[in-house]
């Protein structure tokens, strides 16, 4: 005869933890192929190869480049002459490749091709004669680079509603817009609509700038936040696209969390908590999702469900000088 069931005394039992995760997260084509160039560049030079600022916001990511024989700095003075330098995936203003051609540097640019495509049209927009209104946060590296890349006084940075609606151009000042390309989606659009509003003359790109994985990751989190009672979203506290899937999913009242790493999350925010909804910014590797599932593993009984949304099949080149 069967023995009779027991129930596992109630200190062993895990509670039930639905996890919702999203996809897509993580990489997207530009963070894959600027870390690529960075060990590229360490196989094709030797160590130590010299990048200046993060690859991408990913301190995981750069600590395992420098264990590969990276050292990252933040400007062309700290690399001594002669060794070679990678500018980050965020890109550089004009004047860093020509300082680095000025001391007769080795250098490749791993500057996303989505974000090099900014520059070629601000460039653009100037030979035309426009002045530019950027849609960027302050401060940011992606924005400087793309700053950067056009005379002093021939671009205005914008943030908010607010910014455009003190904006003093005459109607006769030939405008156009262009965005970083990490930027939420939806408060874009108001901008975008404020500018259009406010100078009906201005000249833009089809879509904004937003690239293809910040709008998809944002809608992933669009997807995941209504069912879940608490988000976490791995990604860096400078990484500009990673605290867009925050705010994306408190904006849909859920209560979001910003994590580096497993160890970041505090137990109590479980408390009461049946699903949690996990993302991962663009500079985000896989390996510290499955860090975060393992960790949740160790308290809850975890039921894993991936919620896609879009497939993503883009790969972008990488520079000739370290193919051929
Ligand atoms: O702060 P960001 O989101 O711009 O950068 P990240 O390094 O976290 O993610 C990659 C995004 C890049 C390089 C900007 N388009
Ligand atoms: Fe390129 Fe977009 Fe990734 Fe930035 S977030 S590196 S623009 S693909």
């Amino acid at each position: 005869m069967n023995a009779p069931f027991q129930p596992p005394a109630s200190s062993d039992a895990k509670l039930p933890l639905t996890l919702l995760i999203a996809a897509p997260r993580g990489f997207c084509a530009g963070v894959d192929r600027a870390i690529e160039i960075v060990e590229r560049a360490i196989e094709r030079y030797g160590a130590p190869v010299y990048v200046r600022h993060e690859i991408v916001h990913n301190k995981y990511v750069v600590d395992a480049l420098k264990a590969q024989g990276a050292i990252f700095v933040e400007e062309l003075d700290e690399v001594p002459d002669g060794a070679p330098v990678v500018f980050s995936a965020h890109g550089v203003p004009k004047s860093v490749p020509a300082e680095a051609d000025r001391r007769e540097m080795t250098w490749v640019d791993a500057t996303c091709p989505l974000v090099s495509k900014v520059h070629r049209q601000a460039e653009r927009q100037i030979e035309a004669g426009r002045h530019i209104v950027f849609v960027g946060h302050k401060g940011h590296p992606e924005v400087i680079g793309t700053m950067g890349q056009v005379p002093d006084g021939a671009i205005t940075l914008v943030e908010t509603v607010e910014d455009v609606e003190s904006l003093s151009f005459t109607g006769e000042t030939p405008l156009s817009f262009l965005t970083q390309t990490t930027l939420s989606v939806d408060d874009t659009r108001e901008i975008v609509a404020a500018l259009q509003a406010k100078f009906p003359h201005i000249v833009g790109p089809k879509a904004e700038d937003i690239c293809y994985a910040t709008s998809n990751r944002q809608a992933a989190v669009k997807a995941i936040a209504p069912g879940s009672d608490l988000v976490l979203v791995i990604g860096a506290p400078n990484s500009s696209n990673s605290l867009r899937l925050v705010e994306v999913a408190q904006r849909m009242g859920t209560d979001a969390k910003l994590i580096q790493r497993a160890s970041e999350i505090d137990p109590s925010w479980l408390a009461g908590v049946g699903t949690v909804g996990l993302t991962a910014g663009a500079s985000a590797p896989e390996k510290l999702v499955r860090e975060v599932v393992e960790r949740l593993a160790e308290w809850r009984a975890v039921e894993e469900h991936t919620l896609v949304t879009t497939e993503e099949k883009m790969v972008f080149k990488l520079p000739r000088q370290l193919t051929d």
